[in-house]
């Protein structure tokens, strides 16, 4: 746990767009100072004050960019200790699993092919790659993670991506058939940077394949628990296309995706031919208002009445004498009962599946984080899914407990209790 002198010197307020540098930022939304949602607490250090940070986001008028204006060092956010394994996931496997195998037969890929991901974590997308005799390198900052990479058999550097870093590959002759950059875009204080990066290990004819939550949702379904430290953007397919094209890189296709909340597939090459699903989005989001910041008005009230709304559920369950329990030690999941304040008297433990989470703290409430056997073993009344983006997927495999009479609480757009 850093030194609590040192809090202050890993933080910095913006006071430009991430992307564009215009001065027009206008505050959307405060969630108050806030723990590091992936920031897990070990047992020995319950004692010890956590680093919180200010939370707010801001619209840029320039270039439409959502925005974090608190910025917490990279360092301290992924550092050695940082717990999210993407393969812990099932859903997110295959997921990843079935963009491989497409990419490899659109793109003809082969052994003289070379895919390089951005944020590689364990090697949960590049292995499909690896399978198929095609050449992979991972990049990663999170010890953690890249070891258990390297360990499958993906190269790995084990460092942010930088467009330094990526100066050094092109010249070793190391430029990509594909690139992804699956939720990192989100993640980098160097926007333009990275992507301008990205444009230097692309191939004159390759394609950059990134993946990021998708702002209209977000806002549409009330999703502010997916605002973290660790996000520093939040994305509108206008942003995005100022943000490639300011960097030499043309968004010319998009997909939607359901995987966390809501998010985008992005394909990015250096030619523009933009399509139609790109063409599309951007007039709804003019029609609809992305670009503009009277769309964001309502969302801090909103999110404010979702704040009493489940709070007054939660405390009327416990008046009743029902016993509360969590799924999901997520990011996620640290920005809602730190935001909504659920403390250990109304959450009495949270359950995951990722080993490297059980037996920590959740950060702020230090509620104890346990493996999903805890459901079953103690029966709690109700869990609230903090893991919500996974909900199905949840009770697929927690039938037992809801077999047994439990409960399922599910947060957002409006707090209910969810019968499968
Ligand atoms: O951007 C990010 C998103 C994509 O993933 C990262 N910065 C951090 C992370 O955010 P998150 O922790 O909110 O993501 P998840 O993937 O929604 O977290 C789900 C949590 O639930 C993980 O800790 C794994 C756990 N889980 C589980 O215990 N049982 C997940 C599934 C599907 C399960 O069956
Ligand atoms: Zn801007």
């Amino acid at each position: 746990m850093p030194d609590p002198k040192e809090f202050a010197r890993m933080h910095r307020v913006e006071t430009r767009c991430r992307s564009c540098g215009g001065s027009e930022l206008t505050e959307v939304l405060d969630l108050g100072e806030t723990p590091l949602a992936d920031r897990l607490v070990c047992a020995e250090h319950l004692n010890q004050p956590e680093p919180r940070f200010p939370l707010r986001v801001s619209f840029c008028s320039d270039c439409s960019l959502v925005q974090i204006v608190d910025t917490v060092d990279a360092h301290v956010l992924f550092d050695q200790e940082y717990p999210y394994f993407s393969s812990f996931s099932p859903a997110l496997l295959a997921h990843s699993k079935a963009n491989a195998q497409a990419l490899i037969k659109a793109r003809g890929l082969g052994p003289q092919s070379l895919v390089i991901e951005l944020a590689s974590n364990d090697g949960y997308l590049l292995k499909n790659y690896l399978e198929s005799g095609i050449a992979v390198l991972g990049i990663d900052p999170a010890k953690g993670p890249a070891e258990a990479a390297i360990a499958i058999g993906v190269p790995t550097l084990m460092t942010f991506f930088t467009l330094e870093l990526a100066g050094k590959l092109a010249a070793e002759g190391k430029r990509a058939d594909v690139v992804h950059a699956n939720n990192v875009l989100a993640h980098v204080p160097d926007l333009n940077g990275f992507v301008e990066g990205i444009r230097e290990v692309l191939k004159d004819d390759g394609v950059a394949v990134i993946e990021a939550p998708y702002l209209k949702p977000l806002i549409d379904h009330l999703e502010f628990d997916t605002i973290y430290h660790e996000h520093l953007c939040y994305f509108s397919v206008t942003a995005l296309d100022a943000l490639f094209r300011r960097n030499g890189l043309f968004l010319n296709e998009i997909q939607h995706l359901s995987i966390h909340g809501g998010s985008l597939r992005l394909f990015v090459e250096r030619l523009e031919r933009v399509g139609a699903s790109v063409t599309d989005q951007l007039a709804i989001e003019r029609a609809e208002g992305l670009d503009r910041i009277e769309y964001f008005r309502s969302f801090s009230d909103a999110v404010a009445g979702l704040h009493g709304r489940l709070r007054t559920l939660l405390h009327s369950l416990k008046a009743d004498g029902a016993r509360v329990a969590a799924y999901g030690a997520a990011a996620k999941g640290a920005t809602l009962i730190n935001y909504v304040d659920l403390d250990s008297q109304v959450i009495d433990f949270v359950v995951d599946r990722n080993v490297h989470k059980q037996g920590r703290y959740m950060p702020g409430q230090k509620i104890p984080i346990l493996p999903p056997e805890a459901l079953t073993e103690h029966k709690p009344d109700y869990v609230l899914v903090l893991a919500w983006n996974f909900i199905d997927e949840i009770a697929n495999q927690q039938r037992a407990y809801l077999d047994g009479g439990g409960r399922f609480i599910v947060p957002a757009p409006e707090p209910r209790i969810y019968a499968p």
